[in-house]
C-alpha cells in the first residue's frame, strides 16, 4: 500500500481514498505509463514549431503519459502540481524526430545557470532519454570511476526560461552528462497557457560512435520499423529553494532504479518508426487572417500582403528555426528579400495580438 505509506495522516488517507475512487469511475487509469511500445507515425509535413499542437500531423499521433513518479517513487501527486504527457513523430525528409510534450505546473521555475554542474536539476525540466539502437546500458562520462560509454545513449535535459502568460519562447538550453547538447535539439518552443505548459521540439538522432567534434558523422538516418530506447520526463521544481521536489517518467521503472535513467539505458522505455505516411498540412490556428506570397517558388525575394492588420513575420525553415524577421506595416504589400536563404522549403508566420498566427509555405530555388 503505498499509499498508506506515504501519507501517513488518517484524514489524509481517507480523502485519497475517496478521490481514487471518483477518479476510477471519471479518468483514464492513473498510473498508466506509455505504450509497451510507443508506435511513432511518419509525417511529410514536419509540425511547425511553436509551442501549438494544432499541425495537421500532431492530430493522428496518440498521447503518451508522463505520469511514473520516480521522485520521491511511488508517492501521490496531486493533478494540479504535476500532470503530463507527450506525442512524438517522425520526418524522413528532415530526417528529425519531433515532440510535443504538455505538462501541467502549479508553479514555473524556469532558467539554467550555463556552465552550472551541480544542482543541475533544481529547475522545471523536461527530458528525453534515447538509446538510438536500444542496447541498454551504461552512458556516462567514459570515466572509471563515474562511468563509461558515455555515447551509448543520451540524457537531453532541456531547459528554458518561461515565458510570460500567453507567451512563447524559442531559447533553450540542453545538457547531457557529460556536455552541453543544445544544437541536437535544433528547433524548440515553450509556450504558457495559464498552468499548462507546451513545449514543442525536433531532435536529431546520433548512434554510439557520437563524437562532440564531428556530429554529423554520426547522424543516423531515420528509417522505417527502427527501434529504440526512448523514455520522457519531467522534473518538477515548485520554490525557488534548489531542491527538486519530484520526478516523474513516462515508464515504469524498478524502485531500485527510481534514478537511473541519467546514467544506464536499461530501462527506457521503446519506440519504433512506422512506416504509414500520414498525409499532413500546415495549418495556424483560429485567425482568419490570410497571407499571399508571390511568385513562388522564389529566389530573390517574395512579395507579402496580409489581409488584417500584423505586427510581424518570420521566416522559418523546416526545422523551426526562424531565418529571418520583418516587421510589418498595416495590410500594404511588402517586398522581402529571400536571398540570403538556402534552397529549401520555408514558411511565413504572422503575428498579430502576440497570438494569432498563420503559416503558408513557400519555395526558395
Ligand atoms: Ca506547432
Ligand atoms: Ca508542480
Ligand atoms: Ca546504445
Ligand atoms: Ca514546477
Amino acid at each position: 500500500m503505498i499509499v498508506v505509506k506515504a501519507h501517513k495522516k488518517y484524514s489524509r488517507y481517507l480523502f485519497l481514498l475517496l478521490q481514487s475512487l471518483v477518479l476510477a469511475f471519471l479518468a483514464p487509469p492513473l498510473f498508466s505509463a506509455q505504450d509497451d511500445t510507443v508506435k511513432v507515425n511518419h509525417v511529410t509535413i514536419a509540425p511547425v514549431i511553436d509551442g501549438i499542437g494544432e499541425d495537421a500531423c500532431w492530430e493522428n499521433a496518440g498521447w503518451q503519459t508522463i505520469d511514473q513518479v520516480w521522485i520521491n517513487y511511488g508517492e501521490f501527486i496531486d493533478p494540479s502540481d504535476y500532470s503530463g504527457r507527450y506525442k512524438m513523430v517522425w520526418s524522413s525528409g528532415e530526417n528529425l524526430l519531433y515532440f510535443l510534450v504538455e505538462t501541467t505546473d502549479d508553479a514555473a521555475i524556469g532558467g539554467f545557470v550555463e556552465g552550472q554542474t551541480a544542482d543541475v536539476y533544481n529547475y522545471d525540466i523536461a527530458e528525453v532519454f534515447i538509446d538510438e539502437n536500444n542496447s541498454g546500458g551504461p552512458h556516462i562520462n567514459d570515466n572509471t570511476q563515474t562511468g563509461e560509454n558515455a555515447e551509448n545513449a543520451f540524457a537531453y535535459h532541456i531547459y528554458a526560461d518561461f515565458p510570460d502568460e500567453g507567451g512563447v519562447t524559442y531559447e533553450h538550453w540542453v545538457g547531457d552528462i557529460p556536455g552541453p547538447h543544445t544544437e541536437h535539439l535544433p528547433g524548440f518552443a515553450l509556450r504558457k497557457t495559464g498552468d499548462v505548459y507546451t513545449r514543442e521540439f525536433s531532435l536529431k538522432v546520433y548512434d554510439e560512435n557520437y563524437d562532440d567534434t564531428d556530429p554529423e558523422a554520426s547522424r543516423v538516418m531515420l528509417t522505417k520499423d527502427k527501434v529504440m530506447g526512448l523514455s520522457v520526463a519531467y522534473c518538477d521544481n515548485d520554490e525557488e529553494d534548489g531542491q527538486r521536489d519530484n520526478f516523474f517518467g513516462s515508464v515504469w521503472v524498478p524502485e531500485a532504479n527510481y534514478n537511473n535513467h541519467w546514467m544506464n539505458a536499461d530501462d527506457f522505455g521503446t519506440v519504433r518508426l512506422q512506416s504509414e505516411l500520414i498525409p499532413g498540412s500546415v495549418k495556424g490556428n483560429q485567425s482568419e487572417s490570410t497571407i499571399e506570397i508571390y511568385p513562388n517558388p522564389a529566389s530573390d525575394y517574395i512579395q507579402v500582403k496580409v489581409n488584417e492588420a500584423a505586427s510581424k513575420l518570420e521566416i522559418v525553415d523546416l526545422s523551426g528555426n526562424t531565418r529571418s524577421v520583418f516587421f510589418l506595416h498595416g495590410t500594404e504589400k511588402q517586398r522581402i528579400s529571400v536571398s540570403h536563404l538556402i534552397q529549401g522549403i520555408y514558411y511565413t508566420r504572422i503575428t498579430a495580438d502576440d497570438t494569432s498566427f498563420r503559416v503558408e509555405k513557400f519555395l526558395v530555388l
